[in-house]
């Protein structure tokens, strides 16, 4: 199944890897590293080089605890960047917000993907994501960054993040967003326990069935030091056994930090299946 970024085909039944490009300067875990125009282009050159199909750039954390960002603060972190790569680097851009007017102001400067880890739920959103054309993931999330991990319940969360996003889903497409330019992804990490993430990593195959490709992203999260007690700058081993999980349930996009070693990984499973 094809879909197209900003004039760029994919074919869904593949899995792509996308490359994380913070440009926060709380990042996850690089730190902060990557702040500057130069230095984000640079690690989004290395990334494709690496084979990643996508780099992802966001402005603003989103991981546990973290504070909102104002809108123009978000707009001067992510624009320069995007345009950057947009103008030297052969890649899908996605750009990851919730904010509207970054959604179009991307998507002017060559973004291919949305990536809102609030599914389009701000106001204006749903609109602004229409208006670019472009494809929309929409992301589960129970609650806000900053509370989301305490203590979360369900009452059956692979039912209750599949419900979530089908009614996203119907709230896009009455809005005008057309079906073919939807990507689900159940949000691991965001407002659930370990045994939340762990159902819905055994169950991705009843997402897929909702008849949109799916987008994950579990590297180096909190939910890997759980299961391993390492730290985050030691979680490479639990990122690529979740990747590759992943790719082996028919996931079309991961989204990771360690681009280049992902991307053995899911050949191994491409290279798998092409046996048949
Ligand atoms: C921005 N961001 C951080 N984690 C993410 C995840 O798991 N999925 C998506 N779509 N975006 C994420």
């Amino acid at each position: 199944m094809l879909m197209t970024f900003a004039g760029r085909e994919l074919d869904m039944a593949r899995s792509h890897v996308m490359g994380i490009v913070n440009v926060t300067p709380d990042s996850f875990s690089d730190g902060g590293r990557y702040n500057t125009v130069d230095m984000a282009v640079q690690r989004a050159r290395q990334m494709v080089a690496d084979g990643a199909a996508f780099v992802d750039v966001g402005g603003e954390s989103t991981r546990p605890g973290a504070e909102p960002v104002a809108e123009q603060e978000e707009l001067d972190r992510v624009c320069p960047v995007i345009e950057a790569i947009a103008r030297s680097v052969d890649t899908v851009i996605s750009v990851d917000t919730s904010t509207p007017s970054v959604m179009r102001e991307a998507a002017n400067l060559g973004a291919g993907l949305i990536n809102d880890v609030r599914a389009l739920e701000r106001p204006g959103a749903v609109e602004a994501a229409m208006e670019t054309g472009l494809p929309v993931c929409l992301m589960h999330m129970k609650g806000a960054p900053g509370t989301m991990q305490a203590d979360p319940e369900y009452r059956h969360v692979v039912r209750d993040v599949a419900t979530y996003l089908m009614d996203r889903v119907r709230h896009c497409e009455a809005a005008g967003v057309s079906a073919d330019k939807v990507l689900l992804d159940p949000g691991f990490g965001f407002g659930k326990a370990l045994e939340h993430n762990l159902q819905l990593l055994a169950a991705l195959e009843q997402l897929q069935v909702l008849g949109y490709p799916l987008l994950v992203g579990m590297s180096r999260k909190t939910m890997l030091g759980h299961i391993t007690g390492r730290d985050v700058g030691e979680r490479l081993p639990a990122s690529l056994a979740a990747a590759t999980i992943a790719a082996l349930k028919g996931v079309s996009v991961i989204r990771v930090h360690d681009v280049r070693e992902t991307v053995d990984a899911v050949k191994v499973v491409e290279a798998m299946r092409a046996q048949g």
